[in-house]
């Protein structure tokens, strides 16, 4: 191992910077064999009169050091594999280093690296260091400029944060170009990018009236692409205007697209710099929901500007303040953008299947975490997703204007700061005029509550006693309660929700239309309502108001009630969830695993097929059944074959009862013209592909090979990559000649497009098909397959171990093998993303004994290997705990 037993880092160890950086002047010659960075530092002493400097740096060839232009003698400084120390400096000073640095071989993607013929940049959370000795840590901010020179015909665009304040030609056709900065930010916002690009270009004019040059750089090939991106940069900086006030403040705003990126984008002062995947858009090639994760993403990262880049952490520890928060206001963007509904529903059920299990997992931790071995192991859905249910329980206390109030004194009182959780928190109770001291709990709590709700009626009395009791996780049982705001509306016998009148004595509670957001603040505690009389069902949690786990009193005849007429729309899916989650958990639980379903499920379930007024995406979220994964949650021992064939046998029976419907809605369905990427246009697609999906699996053969027949059809005609992915997923699962066809003919198609291969990997991976390990296998020795490429990596790899539970859990173990292998191979170059495939291990203790016992033996296989990066080491153990 390069690093044995790799030491944590403890939030409560840190302290201020003993010095300032106020300029920073770098200079980068590249050229092939070698990249030159000179850094000019202007170093101001703030802390101890005695505190050397020490700068952090990794693989870097110091070539000279100087301060106020006196070069340094070799002994007048101690240099390591990761700090240059230079002792007895002055309190101001320029500090001047010279250092040689390889980005052609740099693997990581971290710090200054090439993607292709690119050279681009990632130094979040830690990879400035890698290019220059600086102090790399948030809380120093410092005012940029940067001349990058290199050849002209290679590289003829040449880009950094800010303005272009100069340019001119050098020697032996080099070029150079000058950018400046005028906002201070820390290192890890830096950004630069060499390369030979084209630029779909627009402009977009800010309230105030200022016209902000907008550039989208991509490959050539790509420039077609890039509308989409460009629409969806102008939607957000509207958006942000409009629900923030908040305007952007340089006169330019550049997104460069790569193919080789660790994460989904980065937020860059005024250079984002995206993996391609979240910028490029044809609908031949990109999905509705690329489209949707595009707009997102983009939406995300313009958001940082102010959530982040003007405001930003401390420390790492306190990445939920810019992620979480930011997170938020994206999701707020998307519902805005598309249906609240829609977005809610989609949002809680990524938050369940990967925040959910990672909470009760080993690698869980609150979202501020209290220490870290490796930084980048922490940009989990804890941090970011949870992280963004914090602040939406904050924007559900405090109501629109109140939590508006608290975002204008945050901005207001921090602008220009590096600041923590606690800053923030202190912002919004002040801003908001509310007491927030029990809430921070939030952040300081791992793990799920559990929120149990018993509810009584007396009927002659008319009051409605509902009694809400919070359950710490179960390895807290100490933890003091949390502060949760849990929505509840009544619904009557006719659909409607009953006015609500909450007993003035009882615990704080707010009334907003028919609902009443009631504060839990202790253990337990009773809400009353008053003037009940008629029958009521509760809905409960609506829209999700806590991530909590809920344990409801609903009988099967209230869930289905609720399915069908609940007015809150996540209530209503999560109704069709919780029902769907039971009988198919007793189907595994009966050892036959057959038998019919529920016969009140399989009406409810017709009724939501059938229902005209539904819109199409909805009825589409809710016909489908609970993930696996989800599933599996809810088992003291996972069952993935059980799982897998319960709900496939749930599927056909389902598609058996409403055959002639679902053939009907079908054909009701079908395209009225051109593709278009409207919301109606989207819905139809959405649900006639969740039709499909029925249609394929019924028992009836006549009627699956005419389903099969079209989806082929769709396949080889659609004039949208939507549709014809939706086929090519069916043909897939089908198996046999269907899957051969297919498989061949998308391939055959697309092989050019890695975007869309990556599509074709992930639709094998992702099988629930018998032999998909064995093809998976495969597919790892296939000509297209590289683990150089994070994307396609993941597409592969990561579909499989994570979304595929039956294939992954394979009885032989060997996917865990299979896995392990990559892991170790991927290490080797690329550790950031050897972590992130981790993770499937992570819950080997809920598996069976034999199932349990070969992961862990993969753990240990990967532990115990010289050579180990942090990032797997720190995983890989907690894992085995
Ligand atoms: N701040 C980015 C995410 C990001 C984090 C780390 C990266 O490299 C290790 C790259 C991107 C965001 O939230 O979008
Ligand atoms: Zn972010």
């Amino acid at each position: 191992m390069k690093d044995p037993r790799p030491q944590p880092i403890y939030r409560r160890d840190y302290r201020p910077t003993p010095f300032l950086i106020d300029e920073v002047d770098l200079a980068f010659d590249l050229r092939a064999e070698q990249t030159t960075v000179t850094a000019e530092l202007k170093v101001r002493r703030i802390g101890d009169p005695t505190a050397p400097l020490v700068l952090d740096g990794e693989r870097l060839q110091l070539q000279s050091v100087a301060i106020d232009g006196e070069p340094l003698a070799e002994d007048a400084y101690t240099v390591t594999d990761a700090t240059l120390t230079i002792p007895n400096v002055p309190d101001t000073f320029t500090l001047r280093t010279e250092v040689v640095i390889f980005p052609q071989d740099n693997t990581e993607l971290s710090g200054l690296y090439r993607s292709g013929q690119t050279y681009c940049t990632q130094c979040e959370a830690e990879g400035f260091r890698r290019m220059t000795y600086f102090p790399d840590r948030p809380d120093v901010m410092s005012r940029y400029r940067t001349r990058i020179e290199a050849d002209a015909a290679a590289y003829p665009v040449l880009l950094s944060n800010g303005n272009r304040v100069d340019a001119g030609t050098t020697d032996a056709g080099r070029h150079w170009v000058r950018w400046e900065d005028p906002f201070p930010k820390p290192c890890y916002l830096f950004a630069l990018v060499a390369a030979d690009l084209r630029c779909h270009a627009g402009t977009f004019t800010t309230r105030s009236g200022r016209e902000v040059k907008l550039e989208i750089w991509v490959e050539p090939h790509n420039i077609d692409a890039c509308e989409h991106a460009l629409s969806s940069l102008r939607k957000s900086m509207a958006w942000d205007e409009q629900r923030y006030g908040r305007e952007y403040d340089l006169d330019l705003y550049m997104i460069v697209a790569v193919s080789d990126f660790n994460m989904a984008a980065m937020e860059n002062k005024g250079l984002n710099i995206f993996n391609d995947k979240y910028v490029l858009a044809r609908p031949q090639t990109a999905t509705d929901e690329d489209y949707e994760n595009i707009e997102g993403v983009i939406a995300h990262e313009y958001f940082h500007n102010w959530t982040g880049n003007r405001i930003t952490c401390r420390d790492w520890f306190q990445l939920t303040l810019k992620e979480g928060l930011t997170v938020f206001r994206d999701e707020q963007f998307t519902a805005d953008m598309t249906s609240p509904a829609v977005k809610r529903i989609t949002d809680v059920r990524g938050l369940r299947t990967a925040q959910f299990a990672e909470d009760a997992g080993p690698n869980r931790h609150p979202i501020r975490p209290d220490s870290y071995i490796e930084m980048n192991n922490f940009y989990t859905v804890t941090v970011y997703n949870k992280g963004a249910e914090v602040i939406r329980m904050i924007h559900t206390l405090l109501g629109e204007e109140g939590f508006r109030k608290g975002m204008d004194l945050y901005f207001e009182r921090h602008d220009g700061q590096a600041v923590t959780c606690d800053d923030f928190v202190a912002a919004m109770a002040d801003g908001a005029g509310v007491d927030l001291t029990q809430f921070s709990r939030w952040y300081a709590q791992a793990g799920t509550p559990t929120l149990v709700a018993e509810a009584e009626h007396d009927r002659d009395a008319g009051t409605y006693t509902l009694t809400l009791r919070q359950q710490p996780p179960s390895d807290t049982p100490d933890a003091p309660p949390l502060h949760m705001p849990v929505a509840v509306g009544l619904v009557g016998d006719d659909g409607r929700d009953v006015a609500l009148t909450p007993d003035q004595a009882g615990p704080k509670v707010t009334v907003r239309g028919t609902t009443a957001i009631c504060e839990l603040t202790e253990a337990e505690q009773r809400f009353v309502f008053t003037g009940v009389t008629g029958d009521v069902v509760p809905s409960l949690l609506r829209d999700f108001s806590a991530p909590v786990r809920l344990h409801a009193p609903h009988t099967p005849d209230d869930l289905a009630f609720l399915m069908g007429r609940d007015g809150d729309a996540f209530c209503r899916w999560d109704a069709a969830q919780i029902f769907a989650r039971q009988i198919l958990l007793e189907a595994v639980a009966k050892a036959d695993a057959g038998g019919p379903l529920d016969p009140r499920f399989v009406e409810a379930w017709g009724r939501i097929l059938a229902d005209e007024r539904l819109d199409g995406s909805l009825k589409a979220l809710m016909l489908t059944l609970p993930d696996e994964r989800v599933l599996g949650q809810a088992m003291d021992v996972v069952d993935p074959d059980g799982l897998h064939h319960a709900r496939e046998r749930a599927v056909t029976e389902l598609a058996d009862a409403n055959a002639t419907t679902l053939d009907a809605t079908w054909d009701a369905l079908a395209p009225k013209g051109p593709y278009a990427n409207d919301r109606d246009a989207i819905a139809s697609r959405r649900l006639r592909n969740a039709v499909l999906r029925y249609r394929c699996a019924v028992s009836d053969d006549g009627r699956r090979s005419a389903a099969l027949a079209q989806a082929r059809t769709q396949l080889d005609h659609a004039d949208n990559m939507t549709d014809a992915q939706a086929a090519f997923v069916r043909l897939v699962e089908a198996g046999g000649e269907h899957r051969d066809a297919a498989t061949e003919s998308f391939y055959a198609t697309w092989r050019q497009d890695p975007l869309v291969l990556d599509k074709w990997f992930s639709v094998q991976a992702v099988s629930g098909q018998p032999d998909t390990l064995a093809r998976v296998r495969a597919l790892c020795e296939h000509a297209d397959f590289t683990l150089d490429n994070p994307n396609r990596a993941r597409a592969l790899l990561g579909v499989f171990s994570v979304r595929n539970q039956v294939g992954f859990h394979d009885r032989s173990g060997g996917g865990y093998a299979l896995l392990a292998d990559k892991i170790l191979e991927l290490d080797r170059r690329n550790p950031q993303v050897a972590a992130r495939l981790v993770g499937a291990f992570n819950h080997w203790r809920r598996f069976d004994e034999a199932r349990g016992a070969a992961m862990r033996e993969q753990l240990h296989r990967l532990v115990g290997t010289e050579g180990l990066s942090r990032d797997v080491y720190e995983l890989a153990t907690k894992a085995l705990g």
